[in-house]
């Protein structure tokens, strides 16, 4: 194993952190916005970019926005579909995908468990599995009023516009809405509790790319620490969680990731 010095980190927390990876059988990974940023997707702290840039996303992804104007919250919605399928995942998604393929020295398998904030499906399309969605899915819409999930057709248009008319309910005729948690609303049944089993019952977990803002989702990391888990962020910049983690590595996700991976296979 060569002694690698991880970049972005000083050769005795890049050793540390090397041990403490190559010794995880059950690591468990908790992303955010900045895990897609090198893919070309926004985060939430950065203006958005074009028409959305003057508005603020946590004052638009909320149940009140929706109820107050449903075409101006869709044409964002549909905006953003638009602009996940035309990125693709980063070098820091298909080491995610890779680290789970690293043999265990005794050839057993590792256990990588992937918690995201995100709602693209940049992790899926670099072949990863996904614990838990907490804040829902892009991919996913259903009525607004019954629930029926809706899989038809998400009309993007070419060019962003302000206002969109939402789909319409096969079943009841309602107005169909993202799946996606928005502010004031409850996560998905049961997916925090899957994400909080996956951090007591790992050796480590890695939080990539988020600011540690949002909860219940920025409570993890501290379950985990509290259960004397190691934790490690992988952000370029200090973040509410910085101060509560054994190795704050400022580094970005495409960055890093690859690095740590090529480090563990060899
Ligand atoms: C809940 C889906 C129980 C939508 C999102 C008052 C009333 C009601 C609730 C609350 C309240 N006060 C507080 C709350 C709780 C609230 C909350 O936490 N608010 C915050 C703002 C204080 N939470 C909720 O409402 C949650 N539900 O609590 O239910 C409840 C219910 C009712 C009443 C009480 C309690 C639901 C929250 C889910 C919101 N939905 N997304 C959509 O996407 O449209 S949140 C959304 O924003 C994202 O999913 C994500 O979670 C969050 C953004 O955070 P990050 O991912 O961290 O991204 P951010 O831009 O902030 O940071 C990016 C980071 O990446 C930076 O650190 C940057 O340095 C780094 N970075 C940049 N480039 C890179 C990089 N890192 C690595 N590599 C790079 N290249």
């Amino acid at each position: 194993m060569t002694d690698t010095t991880l970049p972005g980190l000083e050769p005795a927390q890049s050793r540390r952190l090397l041990e403490v990876a190559r010794a995880a059988r059950r690591v468990t990974v908790l992303t955010g916005a900045g895990m897609s940023a090198e893919s070309g997707v926004p985060t939430f702290r950065v203006a958005q970019s074009g028409l959305w840039e003057r508005f603020d996303p946590t004052m638009l992804a909320t149940p009140e926005a929706w109820e107050a104007d449903r075409e101006f919250v869709w044409a964002w919605y549909a905006w953003r579909v638009g602009l996940v399928r035309g990125v693709e995942p980063n070098a820091g998604h298909l080491a995610l995908a890779r680290w789970a393929e690293v043999p265990w020295p005794d050839g057993g398998r590792r256990q990588l468990r992937i918690v995201t904030q995100n709602v693209d499906d940049l992790h899926e399309r670099a072949g990863s599995q996904v614990l838990a969605h907490l804040h829902g899915s892009l991919t996913a819409f259903r009525c607004e009023a019954c629930e029926s999930p809706y899989d038809g057709a998400i009309d993007v248009p070419a060019e962003p516009v302000e206002r969109l008319p939402p789909p319409r309910c096969a079943s009841c005729g309602e107005a169909v809405r993202p799946g996606v948690v928005w502010f004031g609303e409850m996560l998905p049944e049961g997916a925090f509790d899957v994400a909080a089993d996956a951090v007591f019952d790992s050796d480590l977990v890695l939080v990539v790319g988020t600011s540690g803002l949002v909860y219940p989702a920025a409570g993890l990391p501290d379950l985990a620490r509290g259960h004397g888990v190691a934790v490690v962020e992988l952000n370029p910049e200090r973040t509410e969680v910085s101060e509560r983690v054994d190795i704050a590595w400022r580094q970005t996700a495409a960055g890093g990731l690859p690095a740590l991976v090529a480090a563990l296979e060899t």
